[in-house]
């Protein structure tokens, strides 16, 4: 028996919708770019059966994986779930078997010992392949034109962490990837498992670290020469977790670390750099200019997930769960253990956004992002009592400048993260930027598409679905040829 009815977020907008869709030549208004040959491809989270707990995380719910393929100036959209061995199991029992977001004790025997990952949290082209990726589990391989799970993949048995992030770093100049993977000597463990992958898909080299203590490790950045990996915040432990609670909590008490280890270095090399409390999840990039380190993230004055509670007891802090776009610079020719911090821009920004990645560990003048400007109108009448709660922009942030050029979504819009697509030959920040918006109005989502230089002028065309496209955490633009499209 499937039973939403007890679930509270099972209604409005972002209620669970249980289909796999197929549009072969969407609507479209405006104009498509017919020099886009490739696929928008999504990734995010969809409950297939309702959560066993109703205060679980919506970041525990099935991946599903959606792609807008562009070619002659027509687009068509797919979505499928991703048949990992938690799905299939649930499938075959008729009901969600799997209890709290990565916590084991809380599952029914009958799937005790299963892989636990649902893969719902970015789609990753890389070396000729289509990966599903969540950190709490391995890469799931996606044939791109089907969007059929093919399997698990650890790199031929290369990769020898059980948890693989859903944020690798691709080096711009020499096409190797960094990958890791956290708790990778077991549940609430305090090892990192690092790897180098060329791209080839080859393990060239891999190490472990030890972290002073165990937390969300969701993203790195990458520079030339080194490996950042920043953590803050969210804690757990193996008592914590046999008292059948989530995975994560979160503790006020905690210092922020930032660990920046040189490539192809071992573990052991980690430089650990210490910092007042924020929430630490997603970078836009890095360098090292000579003895320094300058990194550019969003990243949050506190506890960004209210599903995370605090290990204190007090009540989640709407007002800390801000993102602002930071640079933090290290000095590695110091034997202070700090940084130093600017708030690059007064607007709070999302804190997931898009740069240009054919120059991710070159020095970067653009960042891609979504943002709520307050001075922008929502439709109340149509659109429901969202005012001020809608992100209604991408911005174009130029950091060194410090200026920022936006494109207005609409009146009964909600953008989810922005990705850029690069012009071929084209310098920094030449391309488009796409995304996808949830119209309230009229229950519907709309793919955007804009002139990455021109944001101020809107968007040039939308794609328009005739249902809510699957939820998206992370989305990526995957050329035709990097994979081979149909
Ligand atoms: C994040 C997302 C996740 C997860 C842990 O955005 C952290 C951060 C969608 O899954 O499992
Ligand atoms: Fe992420």
């Amino acid at each position: 028996m499937v039973d939403f009815s007890k679930m509270k977020a099972a209604q409005g907008f972002f209620a669970p919708q249980r289909f796999e869709a197929d549009v072969l030549d969407c609507e479209t208004s405006g104009s498509i770019p017919t020099e886009l040959d490739g696929a928008f491809v999504r990734l995010g989270g969809e409950w297939y059966y309702p959560p066993k707990f109703d205060n679980d995380a919506i970041l525990n719910s099935d991946g599903h994986i959606s792609s807008f393929r562009f070619k002659n100036g027509r687009v068509s959209y797919k979505s499928r779930f991703v048949r990992t061995p938690r799905f299939e199991a649930n499938l075959k029992a008729g009901g969600q078997q799997f209890g709290y977001y990565r916590n084991p004790y809380t599952d029914d025997p009958a799937v005790q010992g299963l892989d636990r990952t649902v893969a719902n949290t970015t789609p990753f082209a890389f070396a000729g392949r289509l990966m599903a990726l969540k950190e709490d589990g391995l890469p799931h391989l996606i044939d791109p034109n089907t969007l059929a799970t093919v399997g698990r993949w650890n790199f031929g048995g290369k990769y020898k962490g059980p948890h693989f992030t859903a944020h690798p770093k691709v080096d711009s100049d020499t096409g190797e990837m960094i990958a890791y993977g956290n708790e990778a000597n077991g549940l609430a463990g305090d090892e990192v498992y690092v790897a180098t992958i060329d791209k080839k898909g080859r393990v060239t080299h891999d190490t472990r670290f030890t972290v002073p203590y165990v937390s969300i490790m969701h993203d790195i950045a990458l520079t030339e020469k080194h490996i950042i990996f920043p953590f803050a915040g969210y804690v757990t432990s193996s008592e914590r977790l046999k008292a059948g609670k989530i995975h994560w909590g979160w503790d006020n008490s905690k210092e922020s670390y930032i660990g920046i280890l040189p490539r192809g270095a071992e573990g052991k090399d980690i430089r650990w750099f210490r910092g007042p409390l924020r929430c630490m999840m997603h970078t836009f990039h890095a360098r090292t200019v000579g003895d320094k380190v300058i990194m550019e993230a969003p990243f949050y004055d506190g506890n960004f997930f209210p599903f995370f509670t605090n290990v204190d007891n007090s009540p989640w802090d709407r007002t800390k769960a801000k993102g602002y776009l930071r640079r933090l610079t290290f000095d590695l020719s110091s034997k202070h253990d700090g940084w130093t911090e600017e708030i690059l821009f007064p607007t709070p920004i999302m804190d997931i956004g898009a740069i240009d990645r054919r120059y991710l560990t070159r020095d970067q003048r653009y960042v891609f992002t979504g943002f709520t400007d307050l001075s922008k109108p929502f439709n109340v009448a149509q659109g429901g009592n969202l005012q001020g709660r809608v992100t209604n922009c991408y911005g174009r942030f130029d950091v060194k400048a410090g200026q920022m050029v936006s494109m207005f979504a609409g009146e009964t819009h909600s953008l989810a993260e922005a990705c850029f697509i690069p012009r071929k030959g084209g310098d920094e920040g030449s391309g488009w930027l796409i995304g996808v918006a949830s119209n309230f109005a009229e229950m519907r989502s709309e793919l955007l598409i804009a002139d990455a230089e021109r944001l101020a002028d809107g968007p040039i065309g939308r794609v328009l679905l005739p249902f809510r496209a699957a939820p998206q955490v992370h989305g990526t633009w995957v050329e035709n040829g990097e994979l081979p499209f149909a």
